[in-house]
């Protein structure tokens, strides 16, 4: 397809969703569910891709690097995902919007600020703002799929609590494949045209389930009680703060909403998110892809170092006091480093400047927190770690990410219990798997599959060459 046809696809897509703006504008036209919009932008995306493909498909996207191979596939082009693209010096923006104007655009609950990240997913999903009223269907929808079957509650009640919350979560997840509707429609001969309904439907049934899995893996493994339960009138992050028993602050309700918000999706080549896409391409239903995704995210390198920070916060403040000097703190971080030890919360694969999703969450503590005294060392340590790492000379990024403040803000509410934290990203971060996968199978993504090589064939083929 030219140029020109594959303009005319995009401005076609463009009225499409202009038509709709106009829509939602007036309340009492009925409002599509995201279902339907999906159905509606199905054969727009898939005009797209094929224009794409006709005119550039052949062309070179410039050379591999031996030490790509080599080192860990760095900067490699080699995804497609339009949920979300993460820019070096920028930061991440979902469907072209960064964090402060997703803030802005997004509906939010009756008296709060911050988006409500039932219209992150439809934005994901859609490249659409959703209305208050749709997120409001979202909100209701989740709730009514959020019961867990009893099997999957009597597994999380057996597990030990020494069991990390992050393998009972992934256990959990994955047996939700019992109840899979890709599956049966699999197993039942469904046509691949097909395959995207059940998967949305799986989508669906994974994020709006989190809730019940998270809340009853931190009462078990902290004795916290019976797990209340979801109130239909309220929305996800609601919800989810009062099954872990803290909804009647509100702060930490809204904390929670800007916090699903910003860990769900950052662009498709980290480990959580190219492991739910890699395993789903596969026709492994949405609950194996996502289980898959989480063991990625439990890595001490990926979401893990959400707890690592705040361990590693308290064993400074043990080590050097609280209110230590920055000579003090400037030498507890060369001592971490010295020992053969990354400093948690600080570097990136992509980005090389401060994370807008540690910014964010920054803005947020300077509103609430005052001045908590953990609080203020993360922010001595923001001032300290750079120059340090810097000096070291080896880290490409020595700014924050967004694992280097989340703990502290959860710490403050009294979620203390730091082995608890990446189950939060864990939820977040099913928005935009969950995206990826619908998409994938809605355009008929293929099994992934690149090509390994051997040293010694490594070696061979490149030996005359310059
Ligand atoms: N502390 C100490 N050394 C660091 C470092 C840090 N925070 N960040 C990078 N380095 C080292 C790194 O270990 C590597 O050393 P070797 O050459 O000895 O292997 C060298 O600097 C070059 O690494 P890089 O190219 O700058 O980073 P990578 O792309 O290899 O790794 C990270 C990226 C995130 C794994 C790395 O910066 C790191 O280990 N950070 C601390 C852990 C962390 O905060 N992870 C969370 C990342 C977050 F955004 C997320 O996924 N949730």
């Amino acid at each position: 397809m030219s140029a020109l046809a594959f303009r005319s696809v995009l401005r076609q897509s463009r009225a499409s969703t202009f038509s709709r703006s106009a829509r939602f504008a007036s309340s009492s036209a009925k409002q599509t569910t995201l279902k339907e919009r999906v159905a509606e932008l199905i054969p727009v995306e898939l005009e797209k891709v094929k224009a794409v493909r006709a005119e550039h498909g052949s062309k070179a996207f410039g050379p591999v690097l031996v030490d790509q191979l080599y080192g860990g596939m760095r900067g490699l082009p080699a995804l497609i995902w339009d949920g979300s693209v993460l820019d070096a010096e920028e930061g991440i923006r979902f469907r072209g919007k960064t964090i402060p104007e997703i803030q802005d655009a997004l509906p939010k609950a009756p008296g709060g600020s911050e988006p409500l990240p039932e219209g992150l997913f439809w934005l994901l999903v859609t490249g659409e703002i959703p209305t208050q009223e749709q997120v409001d269907a979202l909100s209701k929808d989740w709730a009514a799929r959020a019961a867990i079957p009893e099997f999957v509650e009597e597994l999380l009640d057996r597990c030990p609590p020494t069991l990390h919350p992050m393998s009972q979560f992934s256990l959990a997840v994955t047996a939700l494949n019992h109840d899979s509707n890709f599956a049966k429609a699999y197993q039942q001969g469904i046509n691949k045209k097909e395959y995207w309904g059940p998967v949305f439907e799986d989508c669906m049934d994974l994020i709006a389930k989190l809730p019940n899995i998270a809340g009853r893996i931190y009462r078990n493994v902290y004795g916290r009680g019976k797990l209340p339960a979801i109130d239909p009138t309220k929305d996800y992050s609601w919800n989810l703060t009062n099954l872990l028993g803290f909804a009647e602050n509100p702060a930490i309700v809204e904390l929670m909403r800007l916090y699903i918000t910003i860990h769900s999706d950052h662009e498709g080549g980290n480990v959580s998110a190219h492991t739910g896409k890699l395993v789903g391409s596969a026709l492994s239903d949405p609950f194996l892809a996502f289980g898959a995704a989480l063991n990625g995210l439990a890595g001490p390198l990926h979401g893990l170092a959400n707890q690592e920070v705040l361990t590693w916060l308290l064993k400074m403040q043990k080590a050097i006091g609280e209110n230590a000097s920055d000579e003090a703190v400037r030498e507890y971080v060369w001592s971490t480093l010295k020992g053969g030890q990354v400093v948690p919360g600080y570097g990136h694969a992509v980005l090389r400047k401060t994370d807008p999703r540690y910014t964010a969450q920054r803005e947020f503590a300077l509103k609430h927190l005052g001045d908590d005294p953990l609080f203020k060392l993360v922010g001595q340590v923001y001032s300290i770690v750079p120059d340090v790492l810097l000096q070291a000379g080896k880290a490409k990024n020595p700014w924050p990410n967004v694992d280097a403040h989340s703990g502290v803000l959860l710490n403050y509410y009294g979620l203390s219990e730091m082995q608890f934290y990446t189950v939060l990203f864990g939820v977040s971060r099913a928005f935009g798997v969950a995206a990826q996968l619908i998409w994938d199978r809605a355009l008929g993504a293929p099994l992934e599959r690149p090509k390994s090589y051997s040293t010694e064939a490594i070696a061979k083929i490149f030996k005359n060459k310059q």
